[in-house]
């Protein structure tokens, strides 16, 4: 039995605990020399780019460029620990089932192809060349409408590319990915307001800025690289302002392991100057407090003749709609604000006058923002808010979304989207001699529902672990076990593995922290960073097994099983030679990749053009749009005021990596050795007659006409706002219905789930 403890955490970010953490891991994993092989040159020019998060990688590096997670996240790939046939020989998929999420992974990696045994319901080895014809044989069998290629964000950009092709020439555009459950809001946010769909900010922003506003995302354990950035930005003076009903420790304070003086002294940096716990989903109400806030105070400027707080001449010269904007501030009560919110008019006030004394702002969010019904709303008032002072387009400011997996903005630079506005179907056309499938393909909602209703029939995930990421997993886990066929290629095994289709394969990976050998010797790979540059990748230590392939090889090998007469792609060369794959990537996109080959290798990596930085909009207005939010609150509409419903936060621990739960200390939360917990508010506790410690469970407040239970969870006092409870992901997403998702983006709105809390056994 683990021991556990929920007290509140009072250390930095950061420091000793963080030293601790990663020589812990090192050893669980027994496999530290090859792990420390792999962190001597982790986001370095001839090194590997670290598989955990986005977060851009500096041309000059420090002496150690990883962060705790991205040491834990190395350890994790470069462990000792194998599976192989003998361990499937011993177990069935319905004891595996019973497994939770990290004993599963914590078994090691993936050495051998397999085919699922349905007498048996074991895992038995299989023959790679066998696998593929198997495969490819079924594919050819089923219709290529009901059959998705879903991606997680870490595939390099060749691997992406490759797979984007082979669903194509097979004939759909059903390429789901994880960007589909976390940023998507975000590409459909910002080529609306600003023509981009990726953020305006690059490192050499963070040292020219005055100000920098962190909305819903958490630094101290989702992207730590970047604290760096955050603490010589307040050691300049730079003022940083949270808005986050929970109170993160990365954003209160950190102390930096690599700096001998703070740890040595006890020295801590405070990261934010001021915190606003708003309301989940409270963030449009907040928004437009701090845009009225500065607009009253623009207004009071423009009557005593002072100088004007809004920037009028980039207001005129650039940017649409301002005057209804204006209108919808100036209609927009502060009563509502402040309700909506959680926040009062005196601390918006006390935020938007800090915001209009910077010269240069930089705004930053995470999940918080994009994972709720109006997630794409959430984007556009905070890029309304940038652009009311000018504050996109110059240095030192802009909005900055910070991505999750270490690919997943570069996998949508190279095709993989079921948009097919949004893919080279012409060009691909034309250089590879195939007509492509010209209809919208599946997201990962469509995918969902189509799996639950029996339309999609076959699935082949390229990494992740989709059935337990994807929502609604009590009607989905049963769902993929009627599939026709599932292919899954990985690294370690998960909970969608353990979900055979009538036919299924497990089919393992090189992991990209190994050295990758092909015909033409040991190759390279690449990757697009948070800030849109892209760098080079290489591997460091010997592969675990030489019974891996690598992912290039293996798309390959699915096409030439399936597609090879469909289309005139080279894929055995491509699979020996990953050159050959850039330089097609090259002729797809020939201003994006110019010089691809060379320029990737530079210290820090190559900006993709991004016309917004220039003040170019490439707009239906031509100029920057500012976009009236359709309603103040981002939860589902009707349950922001239902008395006994609460709107639950899935949150990650500092000890996972999204479904891969390295182990149970989330330590700057103070939570240990659990994570079935629901934190509440002491007021909606006593409301309810909860004590602390109390077992209860939660139940979806969003009828229809299927309920959605998850129980024996520790109710935990914590300090929430009122109205709200958070727990972990992915445990709670059996309570999250497919259709509860943003609207225009399809992300799931995993950060207001409207339920309602039990007691056991009442
Ligand atoms: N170590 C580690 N690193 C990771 C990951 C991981 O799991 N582990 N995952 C990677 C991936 S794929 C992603 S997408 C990113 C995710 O990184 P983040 O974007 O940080 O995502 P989360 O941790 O889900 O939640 C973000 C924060 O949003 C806050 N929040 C919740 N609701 C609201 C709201 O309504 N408004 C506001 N303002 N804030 C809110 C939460 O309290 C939390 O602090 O991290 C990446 N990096
Ligand atoms: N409730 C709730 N749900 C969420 C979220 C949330 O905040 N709340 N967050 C969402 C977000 S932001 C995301 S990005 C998704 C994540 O969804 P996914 O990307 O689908 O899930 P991961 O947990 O990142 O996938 C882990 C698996 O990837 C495989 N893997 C690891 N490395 C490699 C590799 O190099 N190659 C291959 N082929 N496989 C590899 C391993 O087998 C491992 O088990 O979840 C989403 N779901
Ligand atoms: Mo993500």
């Amino acid at each position: 039995m683990r021991q556990e403890k929920i007290v509140p955490y009072r250390g930095p970010a950061g420091g000793w605990g963080s030293a601790r953490a990663v020589a812990k891991i090192l050893v669980h994993e027994k496999g530290a020399a090859r792990a420390a092989d792999v962190l001597a040159n982790q986001n370095k020019p001839g090194g590997m780019a670290c598989v955990s998060c986005a977060w851009a990688k500096p041309a000059q590096p420090h002496a150690l460029e990883f962060c705790e997670n991205g040491a834990k996240a190395t350890a994790w790939e470069t462990t000792g620990k194998t599976v192989d046939a003998r361990f499937f020989a011993a177990h069935t998929l319905a004891e595996l089932r019973g497994w939770s999420d990290h004993a599963l992974e914590d078994e090691g990696r993936l050495t051998e192809p397999l085919r699922w045994d349905p007498e048996r319901d074991k895992y038995v080895p299989v023959d790679w060349q066998q696998a593929f014809a198997e495969i490819g044989r079924a594919l050819d069998e089923l219709e290529p409408a009901g059959v998705v290629f879903y991606t997680s964000g870490r595939a390099s950009l060749e691997t992406s590319y490759m797979y984007q092709l082979l669903a194509r020439v097979y004939g759909n555009n059903n390429l789901p990915d994880s960007s589909n459950m976390c940023h998507e809001s975000t590409s459909i946010a910002l080529p609306q307001s600003i023509g981009v769909p990726v953020g305006t900010v690059t490192l050499e922003d963070f040292g020219q800025t005055d100000c920098i506003l962190f909305f819903g995302q958490n630094v101290g354990s989702n992207s730590p690289r970047m604290l760096h950035v955050l603490q010589a930005a307040r050691q300049r003076g730079v003022p940083i302002i949270t808005f986050n009903p929970l109170r993160e420790r990365g954003l209160e304070r950190f102390r930096n392991p690599q700096s001998p003086a703070q740890m040595a002294t006890g020295q801590d940096t405070d990261i934010s100057v001021q915190y606003h716990q708003v309301r989940a989903g409270g963030d449009i109400a907040a928004l437009a407090g701090l845009c009225k806030a500065v607009l009253e105070a623009d207004d009071a400027a423009a009557q005593a003749g002072a100088a004007r707080v809004v920037d009028t001449g980039f207001l005129a010269e650039h940017t649409a709609g301002y005057e209804a904007y204006l209108r919808f501030l100036r209609e927009t009560g502060w009563e509502a604000i402040e309700h909506r919110s959680g926040l009062s008019r005196k601390a918006l006030q006390d935020a938007a006058g800090v915001y209009a004394q910077a010269r240069r702002a930089i705004g930053i969010y995470g999940m918080g923002l994009t994972q709720h019904v109006e997630g794409v709303a959430n984007v556009q008032m905070l890029v309304n808010l940038l652009l009311m002072r000018g504050n996109i387009g110059k240095p030192g400011a802009g909005v900055c979304p910070v991505r999750g997996r270490s690919n997943v903005q570069g996998q949508r630079t190279v095709g993989i989207t079921e948009n097919p506005e949004l893919a080279p179907l012409d060009r691909l056309a034309e250089l590879y001699g195939f007509e492509p499938p010209r209809s919208h393909g599946l997201n990962t909602v469509a995918t969902c529902e189509g799996i639950i209703a029996g339309r999609v029939r076959g699935f082949v995930g390229l990494g992740g672990n989709f059935a337990r990421a994807a929502p609604d997993t009590g009607a989905l886990e049963p769902a993929f076990r009627r599939l026709e066929l599932t292919v899954h290629v990985a690294t370690k095994l998960n909970r969608s593995h353990l979900l055979p289709g009538r036919r299924a394969y497990l089919l393992p990976c090189l992991g990209r922290s190994e050295i990758d050998r092909q015909a033409s010797g040991a190759q390279t790979v690449s990757v697009e960073d948070s800030t849109g540059c892209i760098h080079a990748s290489e591997g460091q230590v010997e592969p675990i097994a030489d019974t891996l392939m690598s992912e290039p090889a293996i798309v390959a090998g699915l096409a030439q099983a399936c597609v090879a007469d469909r289309a005139d792609v080279p894929w055995a060369q491509w699979a020996g030679d990953y050159r050959e794959v850039r330089a097609a990537i090259e002729r797809t996109w020939p201003t994006v990749f110019a010089d691809y080959e060379q320029r990737m290798r530079r210290p820090g990596g190559f900006p993709r053009p991004n016309p917004a930085r220039e003040r170019r909009w490439e707009t239906d207005t031509g100029r920057a749009n500012f976009i009236v939010p359709p309603r103040l609150s981002a939860v589902a509409a009707g349950t922001e005021d239902m008395p006994d419903v609460l709107q639950l936060l899935t949150l990650r621990s500092n000890d996972q990596f999204n479904t891969t739960v390295y182990g149970y200390e989330d330590r700057f939360r103070g939570i240990v050795g659990t994570r079935q917990v629901v934190l509440l508010n002491r007021m909606d506790m006593q409301r309810m007659g909860l004590a602390d410690g109390d077992e209860v469970e939660l139940e979806t407040a969003l009828e229809d006409g299927r309920p959605r239970r998850a129980g024996g969870l520790r109710a935990a006092e914590y300090d929430v706002p009122p109205g709200c409870c958070a727990g972990y992901y992915p445990e709670l997403n059996v309570l999250i219905p497919v259709s509860h998702h943003a609207r225009h983006s399809g992300v799931p709105a995993a950060k207001s789930v409207p339920v309602r809390v039990h007691p056991a056994g009442r």
